[in-house]
Order: structure tokens, then C-alpha cells, then sequence
């Protein structure tokens, strides 16, 4: 009780009531593809939270969007999330410690925590000349990942580079970039997009702390409470493409209109995401919505696949 008395006072010094948060719970149950009476149990998570998995994040190649988007995460702040939820043991992007110290800290985490902690990958793995194209404290990505993956209890890849490879995998590349479970032949729960959304990630570590296991997914390891549907089947300008209504120029009338962009390139009809319903930035917005094609940014190889970009295929 004292502890959720807290959280509720915390959030509203946020400017968040009681109120926005059990939406935001209720948003989310129903995004996992959990019913409604889980929806209190959600909310547990976030303001009385029992169990705190610990956290090994680690960083290849890649731009840090994952971390920045998920560092944009409303309801958990990112301080409830990193602090409360979770028990961030290792990152490099925001933890205070740097050089050996921080290297240390991997070596310790990895150890008191083996076999318990959740591993969450954000980035491509160099897999030509024994990994070479990639190194941190002098090891490479290769070697870090085959040292600590296997000794976590889950791995999640968040974002596509970590999934499928991403901009590190485009052609030609030279490095043997790879996603990560293709480069050390594991599997990894996949959380794709560039960059992904953080409710899916929010998603499937309160699927892991309240059912214990991580949610089901699909045969590319993503989940499939966000990634069973493509963008174009959820897609608020799907009547538009119906009626045969489509943007053929930027800043045009129709383009003010709100008609579909597949003529100008929209890649949603091949797309697995739930975009038009998790949107980012708190349900600000998202690409379409913001009047720019989906270019396939959660799919495999999108930046050879999907590209040229604007252009219809
Ligand atoms: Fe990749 Fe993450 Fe794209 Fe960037 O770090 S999914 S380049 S948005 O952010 O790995
Ligand atoms: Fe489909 Fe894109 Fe048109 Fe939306 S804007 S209806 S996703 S083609
Ligand atoms: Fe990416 Fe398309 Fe969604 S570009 S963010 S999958 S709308």
C-alpha cells in the first residue's frame, strides 16, 4: 500500500493522474492481447512492483534510437522503468560508471546474475574476419555476445538491427553484419523497428513479470500481440486506399486531405507493426499520420528491400 501510495504520488508531481495512468494500463493489457481483468494486475506491476529482473543492455552496432525511444517511454517514466521495474545492471548509454569501471560492472552483473537476468540486445554483430568490424574494451561484439547471451534466462533484440541486421546488413556490407541470434545461432525474442516502439518493449516485460514467461511469437521471433497485422490493415488512411484516394505529391491538396501515400512509396501493405494503434511520443503520432510513407522500418533487410524509398513498386 505504501508503496503504490508513493508511485501515485510520484506520477501526479509528473502532471500524471491516477486516471491517465489506469487508461494508459488499460491501453496496454489490450495491446498485449491480455482481457480487461488483468488490467489491475498490469497496474501492480507499475506501481507496486515485486520482482525486479535484472538487466544486461548491450550495444553493438547501431545508432542508440532503441535507447532513445525507450528512454521516451511515459507511464513507466523512464526513471520508474529503469529504477522500479527493472534493475538496470549494465548500459552503456546512461550509466555513470565508464572504462574499466563499466566494464567491471558487465563482468560482475553477468556473474551474480547468471541465468536469472534478461538480456536485451540493442544492435548488429560483425561476423567477417572473426568479428573484427566491432569491439568494446577490446573484445568484439562476437565474443561479447557469445560470452553473455547464453548466460541469460531471455534474450530480447530490441529494434531491427539487433533483430534482422538492419543499416549495418545493407549491401554490400562489408563487416558480415547480422542480427543477433543469426550471428551466435541463438533465438531472441525480436522487438523490430527503426526505431521500435517502446510499448512493445514495455509490453513484453510486464508479459514476463506478471505470467512469468514471455509472451508467444511469430516465426520471426517477434510478438505477436504487436506484429500479427500489417500497418496498411490498421491504418487509419485504409479507407482512402479503398477509394482509390492517393497522395501523388507532397505539400499537395491531397496530401493535406489525408489520402493514402501508396503512391508515394507507403510500405505499410508489407509491414508487421502496430504503429496506427501504439503510435509513439505517449499516442502523439506516427509516420502516416504525420503525413510521411511507412518505409518498412520493422521488416527484415528493409533498407535493400524496401528501398528506393518514395518510389512505387
Ligand atoms: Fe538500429 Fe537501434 Fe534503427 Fe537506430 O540503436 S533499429 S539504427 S533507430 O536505434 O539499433
Ligand atoms: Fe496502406 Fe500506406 Fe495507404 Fe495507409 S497510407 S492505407 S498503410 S498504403
Ligand atoms: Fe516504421 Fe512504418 Fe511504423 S516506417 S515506425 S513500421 S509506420
Amino acid at each position: 500500500m505504501e508503496k503504490e501510495k508513493a508511485f501515485y504520488k510520484r506520477i501526479e508531481q509528473k502532471g500524471v493522474s491516477r486516471r491517465d495512468f489506469m487508461k494508459f494500463c488499460t491501453f496496454l493489457t489490450a495491446t498485449m492481447g491480455l482481457s480487461s481483468s488483468f488490467v489491475p494486475k498490469v497496474a501492480e506491476v507499475f506501481a507496486a512492483p515485486k520482482q525486479r529482473p535484472a538487466v544486461v543492455w548491450l550495444h553493438f552496432g547501431e545508432c542508440t534510437g532503441c535507447s532513445e525511444a525507450t528512454l521516451r517511454t511515459q507511464y513507466p517514466y523512464p526513471d520508474d522503468l529503469l529504477l522500479e521495474i527493472l534493475s538496470m545492471e549494465y548500459h552503456e548509454t546512461i550509466m555513470a560508471a565508464a572504462g574499466q569501471q563499466a566494464e567491471d560492472q558487465l563482468h560482475y552483473a553477468v556473474k551474480k546474475y547468471e541465468g536469472k537476468f534478461i538480456c536485451v540486445v540493442e544492435g548488429a554483430v560483425a561476423t567477417k574476419f572473426n568479428g573484427a568490424y566491432g569491439k568494446i574494451a577490446g573484445r568484439t561484439f562476437l565474443d561479447i555476445a557469445k560470452d553473455v547471451i547464453p548466460k541469460a534466462a531471455a534474450t530480447i533484440a530490441i529494434g531491427t538491427c539487433s533483430s534482422f541486421g538492419g543499416i549495418q546488413a545493407a549491401q554490400p556490407n562489408p563487416g558480415g553484419y547480422k542480427g543477433v541470434g543469426d550471428a551466435i545461432g541463438v533465438k531472441t525474442l525480436n522487438i523490430p523497428g527503426c526505431p521500435p516502439n517502446p510499448v512493445n518493449f514495455i509490453g513484453t516485460v510486464v508479459n514476463y513479470i506478471l505470467l512469468g514467461k514471455l509472451p508467444a511469437l511469430d516465426e520471426l521471433g517477434r510478438p505477436l500481440f504487436a506484429y500479427s497485422k500489417t500497418v496498411h490493415d490498421q491504418c487509419p488512411r485504409r479507407a482512402h486506399f479503398e477509394d482509390e484516394e492517393f497522395v501523388t505529391e507532397f505539400g499537395s491538396e491531397e496530401a493535406a486531405l489525408g489520402y493514402c501515400l501508396y503512391n508515394v512509396g507507403c510500405r505499410g501493405p508489407e509491414t508487421y507493426n502496430n504503429c496506427p494503434i501504439a503510435k509513439f511520443n505517449a499516442g502523439t503520432s506516427f509516420p502516416i499520420e504525420a503525413g510521411h510513407p511507412c518505409i518498412g522500418c520493422s521488416q527484415p533487410d528493409f533498407w535493400d528491400e524496401m528501398s528506393p524509398f518514395y518510389q512505387v513498386r
